[in-house]
């Protein structure tokens, strides 16, 4: 692993490496007797004990349980003092080691208050319960800001000030574990934004997104009963006045519609399918011929139908609303839900074996009959599309049966390409009506939710994904927050020692190397017509081995060590996803399909594969010119970033407590292992130990120059700056003046504002008038 360095001061109270963290003056402390300290027990877990005796290495400490505990004094680590219990900024305690930032956060979570802050990130901690953190009394606290505690309106509020004051635009990037809070808290936080308010009920509308693009692109996992499968980056735009005038939404996913066709045992397919069949009124069920979920096939196979205190039949009809308000019409609507009837059946379509190859024809059925009238289409059609091909063979054109296996696949490619059109056009309908031609270039605030890190006991192309994205997302966490500080420190001339943080460069030069990286080699395995997910699985141990992130493993798999931590893929099933072939014969039926969705879909997959469409009997049927879904995905990605780099961040880091989804639960654990990854802990040591406020020298000589004693008009912009330090009394440790800014510790800044404002006020006048009577 490669380490970044970053800038510390030397005159810094807090000591520079993770070693000296460990509160090294241990034998005067474990001298003075009937004293505190955090030790480590055999679970992992810390606990505070107090120290009953001890010798020149070893200590003897009693726990709460009555137990004792013989530990070696290297081992201890040191408590902060009680007034620091439960503080809601990290960077307030005295020691910043791991078990004083795990118990301060458990101290606040176990007072329902979920938000603290790590210097210039927020962290939340998923409280599994309803907490009476939010609603409008709360957004008005927030906004006339007789409340200031950490929370998500915090950081909302800041972000519209910043983006007003600066002409900046804005973002808020949320991240964590699969199951942490991630879309809550990006729910929360446009809450907060639409309070703003904007007339003609945009900010409505905007809310009104999420119960849409949860029901289409969520589902339950073994994480997360509403796990997201797709990333979201949603765009609010402001008007001059700062009111909502707008919005977009850009989606990321990656082969998310292999989830319509199957899933594990105890998840679920997408939450629309179950809303679908519980929630469709009387002449709906019988337009689109709807039974209920555990008579379809593709719903069938995963065992799970429901999700604890979740009543699907109501959220349908919360869609149905919410749709109504982004203005898809009553008849689109229809169509919506005939495409996913029609995928449904699909599932139920089975075939028959008309010959001793293996050959199938379609069975005439009531999945069969019923796929075309919903998608409008003639049986035949839908027959030969499904178990045949043309093919161009020399100057022939040829018709080949399909054999029951490829009959499967082809069945199912059309279910799931269905889906993914459906998807992509109603994020496009909900654009529209949300109107994306407003745009301001800094007047935006973007909110990045986007599917977690995940590691199962299975992983595979869809987690290969996803855990890619949330990488690329980490290097930018780290480029922000400790890159960019250090380069600013050097640039600027300050005195500066360095430390070493972990950096995730080498993880993502193993996926984005090219030729020899992850995604190289998938591509290009994928576009051999002999490759498999065994040949893909030895090219890639036999290039990438020696990547300090790569780990063979036995047969199909191999090992990535993410930033997050070690994640086994199984490459079966990577080729196919990464290829998503739809063939030709399945764009033509739905080309050729009198309703206008299908046919919609269809010439927008014709128009991403012009060979394809300018040659239908291209010998391998389809094009292959397409993009694979990983480059697709890895470019929707770099636009993400390129996006986000033009906008200031505002970072919240979700934390998951435990991994039964449980209020009241927290495990020391998992919460550390979090803290450690996402980089929590480093954040507050840098910002603590560096110089978190900077100044321009002209912007603080016009902010406080005024409050000057002599007359500053003639003074350079530096000397001013000097000049206040001095008649403010500000203590050089708290300070250094770089080249074009000035730099201060947390803290320094603010005493200089309240001189500021009472004196602007003139409070500082009557102040000092009631002092002097009292005297
Ligand atoms: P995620 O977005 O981070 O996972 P969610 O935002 O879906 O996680 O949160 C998971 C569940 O935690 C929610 O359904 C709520 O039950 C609960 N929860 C989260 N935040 C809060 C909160 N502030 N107050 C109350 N309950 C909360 V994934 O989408 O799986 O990565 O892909
Ligand atoms: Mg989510």
């Amino acid at each position: 692993r490669t380490f970044y360095s970053v800038a510390y001061n030397k005159a810094s109270p807090i000591s520079s490496s993770r070693s000296e963290l460990n509160w090294g003056d241990t034998t005067t402390y474990v001298a003075k007797k009937k004293l505190q300290a955090w030790c480590q027990l055999s679970n992992g877990n810390w606990e505070l004990g107090t120290i009953i005796s001890s010798s020149q290495s070893e200590s003897i400490l009693s726990l709460s349980n009555g137990g004792v505990l013989k530990v070696n004094n290297d081992s201890l680590l040191a408590p902060n003092p009680e007034i620091l219990n439960g503080v809601d900024d990290l960077m307030q305690l005295s020691y910043l080691n791991e078990p004083s930032v795990l118990f301060n956060l458990q101290f606040r979570y176990s007072h329902d208050l979920i938000y603290t802050k790590a210097g210039p990130v927020l962290v939340a901690i998923n409280p599994f319960k309803e907490v009476h953190l939010y609603g409008n009394q709360y957004i008005e606290a927030y906004k006339n800001k007789s409340i200031n505690g950490p929370h998500v309106y915090a950081i909302a509020d800041t972000a519209i000030h910043e983006m007003i004051r600066d002409e900046v635009n804005q973002s808020i990037i949320i991240s964590g574990e699969s199951g942490a809070g991630k879309t809550e808290t990006a729910k929360i936080a446009m809450q907060y934004l639409a309070s703003l308010g904007g007339g003609s009920g945009m900010e409505y509308e905007i809310l009104q997104t999420n119960p849409i693009l949860e029901a289409f692109g969520n589902a339950r996992t073994l994480r997360n009963d509403n796990s997201s499968r797709f990333g979201k980056l949603i765009e609010i735009h402001f008007s001059a006045t700062g009111k909502i005038c707008g919005a977009s939404i850009q989606t990321f996913s990656n082969s998310m519609q292999s989830r319509v066709v199957q899933c594990e045992i105890g998840e679920r397919s997408y939450h629309i399918f179950y809303q679908l069949c519980a929630g469709a009124p009387e002449s709906l069920r019988e337009k689109l011929n709807l039974r209920i979920a555990n008579e379809y096939k593709y719903l069938k196979r995963s065992n799970c139908y429901t999700i604890a205190g979740v009543d699907d039949a109501e959220r349908f009809h919360l869609v149905v609303d919410a749709m109504q308000a982004v203005h898809i019409s009553k008849n689109d609507q229809e169509s919506v839900f005939s495409m996913l009837a029609a995928i449904l059946w699909l599932g139920n379509i089975s075939f028959t074996v008309i010959d001793n190859e293996n050959h199938v024809e379609v069975a005439t059925d009531e999945g069969a009959q019923t796929v075309a009238k919903l998608i409008g289409c003639t049986l035949s059609e839908l027959k030969s599309a499904l178990s045949t091909r043309k093919m161009k063979v020399g100057n022939d054109n040829i018709i080949q049966k399909l054999t029951l296996s490829q009959a499967i696949v082809t069945r199912d490619a059309l279910a799931k390409s269905l889906y993914a059109s459906l998807f992509e056009w109603i994020v496009e309908q909900i654009n529209k009506s949300l109107g994306i031609g407003k745009r301001h270039t800094g007047r935006s605030i973007s909110i990045l939710d986007i599917y977690g890190f995940e590691s199962f006991n299975k992983n595979s192309f869809e987690q290969f994904c996803i855990n890619y994205a949330n990488e690329r997302l980490q290097q930018y966490f780290n480029s922000h927050l400790f890159k960019l500080e250090q380069e600013e420190y050097i640039q600027d001339g300050i005195d500066w020692a360095k430390v070493d943080f972990e950096d995730n460069q080498d993880c993502l030069n193993l996926f984005e190397k090219k030729p020899l990286g992850l995604l190289s080699l998938l591509d290009e395995e994928s576009t051999f017509p002999n490759g498999t997910d065994l040949t893909f699985a030895d090219k890639l141990k036999q290039h990438l081995s020696s990547s300090p992130c790569f780990k063979r493993e036995r047969d199909k798999a191999f090992t990535v060590h993410h930033y997050a931590g070690e994640v086994i893929y199984d490459t079966t099933g990577f080729l196919e996803k990464n290829r998503d072939l739809l063939h030709m014969d399945s764009i033509q039926l739905l080309a050729s399909c009198t309703c206008r969705l299908p046919q919609m879909f269809a010439s927008r997959m014709l128009s991403q594969s012009v060979n394809a469409a300018a040659n239908p009997y291209k010998s391998s049927g389809v094009d292959s010119q397409r993009l694979s879904v990983a480059s697709k995905f890895k470019s929707q990605l770099f636009q993400l970033m390129i996006r986000l780099g033009n906008a200031r961040p505002h970072f919240i880091r979700c934390i998951k407590p435990n991994n039964s989804q449980l209020p009241e639960n927290y495990e020391q654990g998992l919460v550390l292992q979090q803290l450690r990854c996402c980089g929590v802990l480093e954040v507050v040591r840098i910002s603590k130990s560096g110089y978190p406020t900077r100044i321009s020298h002209q912007k603080f000589a016009r902010r406080y120059g005024f409050l000057l004693l002599d007359n500053v008009a003639s003074r350079d912009p530096l000397s001013v700056s000097v000049a206040i330090l001095q008649q403010f009394n500000i203590v050089p440790e708290m300070y250094q003046v770089g080249f074009t800014k000035l730099f201060f510790r947390s803290g320094q800044v603010g005493l200089l504002e309240d001189t500021r404002n009472r004196t602007l006020h003139g409070i500082l006048r009557v102040q000092s008038c009631f002092r002097g009577h009292r005297a």
